[in-house]
């Protein structure tokens, strides 16, 4: 479909002229880590590894309620949606998966998209599932609403609804070879009083159990929780532990999605991470970063520190490996080149995984141990404040990717190329 395949060949000849370069700075940021007692080569296997599913819905503009501002050749169809994900994955390696967003990315063969997909060398990640907005194939053309909620709706009709799209949304998930199905609620109230919280509650963990039932064997559940929006008074699933509480009710196969960006300010999001561990119900993590709320702004653009320690407790999931969790780019763009910006933020999840791979884990457990806060900072900051770009690019390179994605995405010209084939003007999303 797209006329740029940004394969391993065509980029190691973009770049070529970055090799020798590349080969100095590698062979310096080696020595140094060494120096430091890294395993540099364990290093650049775990980075190889690591994977992140792309989200189909961050490959158009995002737009905000003020208004959108579509760039050009934003993708059509899921097909176009999927060619950005394989020049994606093109350019970092780390994109192996995509994640689809159901009603917006439905689509009448599955098993032809699946074998599109598998032709592009990708497969497909958690599916998600949207009652946020009413769908005429689920909610019956304009006969109900999901205007006062979906799964936790006091109207009987409304929540057989968001019941039945879910199970729809399994069985187009098993088509494509996906093996969950993540469940965001967007239910709650504007109002005091609006809703009583605890029957909201309980109406909404017997749907979950309704879909939990119908869950292949194979298969895992994700809730995800958030403070507000889009309502304001109150949600249902507002924090971890009423996410929790939901997945314990729903069954076996059920587990608790952290999302960077939900949580109230200055909530401790390494800790939430540690805590849902702990119960054995850490079912993934999105990446996305955050100034003021949900703005799902480019990941470590605003405090890369905090995603370091994210990261630490995952590598203690993991025991020094990063532990097999559904993690997923969720970020929305106005303003840059999607691919862009999914390429900026995959880089600075390879980077900080990399980075907590320098913390001498046995060294913090026992400044932790004696009690001794200022061994455990410079710990932390030694690990912090080390230069693996280095090593980052050459865990792409030896995955087919490119040593810098930005600039081999530029000089490919993919975006004009797909312009030119598919227009201005598209709204990749479905609002
Ligand atoms: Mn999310």
């Amino acid at each position: 479909m797209s006329t740029t395949r940004l394969d391993a060949e065509t980029i190691a000849a973009l770049e070529a002229d970055r090799r020798d370069r590349h080969q100095r700075a590698l062979e310096a940021a080696r020595a140094l880590l060494e120096l430091h007692g890294v395993d540099a080569d364990r290093l650049v296997d775990e980075v190889r590894e690591f994977s992140v599913a792309a989200p189909s819905w961050a490959l158009g503009t995002g737009g905000t309620r003020f208004g959108r501002f579509p760039g050009a050749g934003e993708p059509r169809t899921v097909e176009e949606k999927l060619d950005d994900v394989a020049a994606l994955n093109g350019l970092t390696g780390a994109n192996r998966t995509v994640s689809l967003h159901v009603p917006w990315d439905e689509h009448d063969d599955m098993p032809a998209l699946r074998e599109y997909a598998a032709s592009l060398g990708l497969r497909f990640d958690a599916m998600n599932s949207n009652t946020f907005q009413d769908n005429p194939s689920t909610t019956g053309d304009g006969a109900i609403s999901y205007k006062f909620g979906s799964l936790a709706a006091a109207d009987d009709r409304v929540r057989e609804a968001a019941v039945e799209h879910n199970l729809h949304v399994i069985e187009l998930g098993r088509l494509l070879g996906s093996t969950a199905l993540s469940i965001w609620i967007p239910d709650g109230a504007n109002h005091p009083g609006q809703t009583s919280f605890r029957r909201q509650f309980d109406r909404a963990a017997e749907s979950l159990r309704r879909i939990h039932d119908a869950l292949p064997a194979d298969w895992l559940m994700f809730t995800e929780h958030k403070p507000y929006e889009p309502a304001f008074y109150s949600t249902v699933v507002s924090d971890w532990g009423s996410s929790l509480l939901l997945a314990q009710a729903a069954g076996p196969q059920a587990r608790c999605l952290v999302d960077f960006g939900h949580h109230l300010p200055n909530t401790n999001v390494e800790q939430v991470v540690s805590r849902l561990a702990m119960t054995g119900r850490l079912g993934g993590f999105h990446f996305n970063d955050t100034k003021y709320g949900d703005d799902d702004v480019t990941v470590g653009s605003i405090a890369p520190f905090r995603m370091f320690l994210v990261f630490l407790e995952l590598l203690e999931v993991g025991d020094g490996a990063m532990p097999t969790l559904a993690y997923l780019i969720d970020q929305s763009n106005n303003l840059k080149d999607p691919i862009e910006d999914l390429a900026q933020a995959t880089d600075a999840i390879q980077h900080t995984l990399a980075l907590a791979l320098c913390v001498d884990r046995a060294s913090l457990a026992a400044a932790q141990e004696a009690d001794d806060p200022a061994l455990a900072a410079e710990v932390l900051h030694a690990a912090f404040r080390a230069d693996v770009r280095p090593l980052v690019a050459e865990a792409r390179r030896l995955n087919g990717a490119a040593l810098d994605p930005v600039t081999a995405y530029r000089r490919s010209g993919y975006r004009a190329a797909v312009a030119g084939d598919r227009g201005s003007g598209h709204v990749a999303t479905g609002l």
